[in-house]
């Protein structure tokens, strides 16, 4: 068996993960897209989640083969162009196409200026039978054919065989096809096209692919259709598997796919730092604030790396995570970008956080007991709130007008004097909503 070696083309030697980050191919199927009208990333957004992509440390992101569209064809070049512009300052960030095994595809790819070609075909009984009609002989003549000519003539490409619906297709049939495809592509892909797979049968899976093909790379997709997208990738990536198909917030088809943030959090928290290399983790909530922006949406509450994992709303929440905010929040987020912990001023909102809002936040003039009166009528009339009101409107609403309240008054050159503390070393789960002063003399 020979293998090429395509990264010493681009003086690129693997990291110990490597995100082939698909938001682009498998994240355009999403669902999400359709609850807004909006169908399809536009070109601009295209564009901007690449240099998002690139500038976080991906150095491989999945396309649609340029012949699935007019538009995605120039699209195609919209994104290669941006990564052209970064090359300088990001290194390289290889570009691959998602392909059918049919000569047309893979045509477009390479006139498009890929870096490498993602094959997929159906393997499981019901792709067989109800998706493209071919029987294994065909397929694995099929595709021997197309990847022996592609190996000869565009050496360089880097080649990916995935058995769609793998964990759905049984062992001996999926290594019927991968013996014979093996020695022609840099890496296998195992997709869990429906989302069948447990932690237990992924590492199972490994295991036995590790042992027939030792000296191959393997490549992980898992869909979320019972929840465990995330802890498959990550039992994945503990057992040896190098690339892992991620998207942001984990969009794709039907339930989507692994997040690309949640992941990484994920190997952090279980102190696999080898496994970070390169990738900027601070910019973790910002890439996902960008990616929702997209979406119109806000960062989803199941996203790991979320302002909502640092919102707090119960009232004896609220009152701990003012002394310590370790009490309610256990994960060092702000390494992830998450900077801010939120309060929600509302009916669950006790007197120790109308307190601290309408003193520290809003400069009033009141002691416990009037902020205990207030929270009575507060609580009384957040009840009724309309759509258009805001708690903290309301708030000021009845310290002003029923409470008769004053400011304090804050000569103008202490104005700047409110210091938010940012010191590095603080304990990871002291919140800094905790840490506001205000200076005054
Ligand atoms: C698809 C199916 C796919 C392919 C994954 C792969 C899946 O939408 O084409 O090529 O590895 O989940 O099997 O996303
Ligand atoms: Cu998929």
């Amino acid at each position: 068996m020979t293998f090429s070696n395509p990264f010493q083309f681009k003086n690129y030697h693997p990291r110990p993960l490597e995100i082939i980050d698909t938001t682009l191919r498998e994240g355009s199927q999403s669902s999400l897209l359709h609850d807004h009208y909006k169908y399809f990333f536009n070109q601009n957004d295209k564009v901007e989640i690449a240099r998002a992509l690139i500038v976080y440390g991906v150095k491989f992101i999945e396309l649609f083969a340029p012949i699935v569209s007019p538009r995605e064809r120039d699209d195609f070049a919209a994104v290669k162009a941006v990564r052209d512009e970064l090359i300088m300052q990001k290194g390289y960030t290889f570009l691959l196409a998602h392909v059918r095994c049919h000569p047309d595809d893979v045509a477009s790819a390479i006139e498009a200026g890929a870096d490498g070609l993602n094959f997929y075909i159906g393997l499981s009984e019901a792709s067989r039978n109800h998706n493209h009609g071919k029987d294994f002989d065909v397929i694995i003549k099929q595709a021997r054919l197309l990847l022996e000519e592609v190996r000869a003539n565009h050496p360089k490409l880097i080649l990916r065989f995935s058995g769609e619906d793998a964990f759905r297709t049984p062992e001996a049939n999926l290594f019927r096809v991968y013996d014979e495809i093996v020695p022609l592509v840099d890496r296998l892909g195992t997709p869990d096209t429906v989302g069948v797979a447990t932690p237990t049968t992924v590492t199972h899976r490994l295991e036995l692919l590790q042992q027939r093909y030792p000296r191959m790379d393997f490549e992980g997709h898992f869909h979320d259709d019972r929840g465990f997208a995330l802890v498959n990738a990550l039992e994945a990536v503990k057992s040896g598997m190098r690339y892992i198909n991620t998207t942001l917030l984990g969009v794709g088809e039907r339930s989507g796919i692994t997040s690309t943030t949640a992941l990484l959090f994920n190997l952090y928290m279980d102190k696999f730092y080898d496994h970070l290399e390169g990738y900027n983790l601070r910019g973790s909530y910002p890439i996902n604030v960008t990616f929702a922006d997209k979406l119109k949406k806000l960062v989803p509450s199941k996203e790991p790396v979320s302002l909502t994992n640092r919102t707090h709303t119960a009232g004896v929440h609220q009152k701990a995570v003012l002394n310590s905010a370790g009490t309610y929040e256990a994960f060092p987020l702000d390494q992830f970008g998450v900077n801010e912990s939120e309060v929600l001023l509302g009916p669950l909102s006790g007197w120790n956080i109308i307190h601290y809002f309408l003193k520290e936040i809003k400069y009033y003039n009141l002691g416990e007991g009037t902020a205990r009166q207030i929270t009575d009528v507060f609580k009384e009339r957040v009840y009724n709130i309309g759509p258009q009101d805001s708690p903290a409107e309301i708030l000021v609403d009845i310290a002003e007008n029923e409470f008769g309240l004053s400011r304090i008054a804050i000569p103008e050159r202490f104005k700047d004097n409110i210091l938010q503390r940012m010191d590095e070393d603080k304990s990871p789960k002291q919140s800094n909503i905790a840490a506001i002063e205000v200076n005054i003399q």
